[in-house]
């Protein structure tokens, strides 16, 4: 089980351990109530971006109506002075080089909405067998409202990371089979607003669909350190979109943009 200690040693050693880690009230109040009106304002100053050509945007179907919807701004700190505060903010850059032993630097940064009815994610590692992809890829969770099994916070498994990369190393997305890990063992990351959890690119995780009646609002920011490979965030995006285009041209989707 995940700890929720704050001196620096202990915090490494539960995040060698497991995989992640839990670290409560890291952000004040009014700070989670700042980055929700963000959240409410992205949606609104950028509405023109919400469409399904544009590689910003991710979409997942709603699980009751099979509706198409809009879920994620991914990169967003260009769009959010909020969210590129929250992603710098020296408690958390501290934090991380407390696991690292060394600086944190910025590789992604998404804004995840899960609006009611919105669908989970099936259980994935992070860590993709792309070129010079960091080993030392870690995400930070940071919930703008409260997560809970209902609306369907992310879901962790500790001790899976051991075994590194658990599916084919061939540079394309894989879910993970439901029986590659004990359901027994999986640790609902339930948390308040400026609580964090932070979890390795080679944790296993996933989410169930959102049940309730308002939206599971998380920042997912996730860092290397910076030995391997130093500031890769520009370099990451550039990948991902030429990825992204290949995959949507698999599906004949040609018309892709990023604004
Ligand atoms: O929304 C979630 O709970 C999980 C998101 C996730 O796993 C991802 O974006 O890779």
């Amino acid at each position: 089980m995940s700890a929720t200690a704050t001196r620096p040693a202990a915090l490494r050693a539960d995040y060698a351990r497991d995989g992640f880690v839990v670290v409560r009230g890291l952000f004040e109040a009014h700070e989670m109530c700042a980055a929700r009106a963000e959240a409410d304002r992205l949606l609104v100053d950028f509405a023109r971006l919400k469409d399904t050509r544009n590689m910003r945007c991710r979409w997942q179907n709603n699980v009751f109506t099979g509706e198409c919807t809009f879920e994620t701004f991914d990169p967003v700190i260009d769009l959010s002075p909020v969210c590129e505060r929250l992603a710098r903010a020296p408690r958390l850059l501290e934090l991380l080089a407390g696991l690292y032993g060394e600086p944190a630097q910025l590789f992604k940064d998404k804004l995840i909405y899960k609006p009611p009815g919105v669908k989970g994610y099936g259980l994935h590692q992070d860590w993709i067998a792309w070129d010079g992809f960091p080993r030392s890829f870690l995400t930070v969770l940071i919930p703008f409202d409260a997560a809970d099994r209902d609306n369907g916070c992310t879901v962790v498994y500790p001790g899976y990371h051991h075994h590194g990369p658990l599916t084919p190393q061939d540079g394309k997305y894989h879910e993970l089979p439901a029986d590659t890990v004990d359901e027994a063992r999986a640790v609902y990351l339930c948390l308040e607003p400026g609580d964090v959890a932070v979890f390795g690119g080679f944790a296993p995780h996933r989410s169930d669909p959102n049940v309730s009646t308002g939206p599971r609002r998380q920042l997912y920011l996730s860092y290397n350190a910076d030995s391997d490979g130093g500031d890769r965030r520009a370099k990451h995006y550039r990948e991902f979109h030429d990825w992204l285009k290949v995959k949507y041209a698999e599906y004949g989707k040609t018309d892709t943009y990023f604004e």
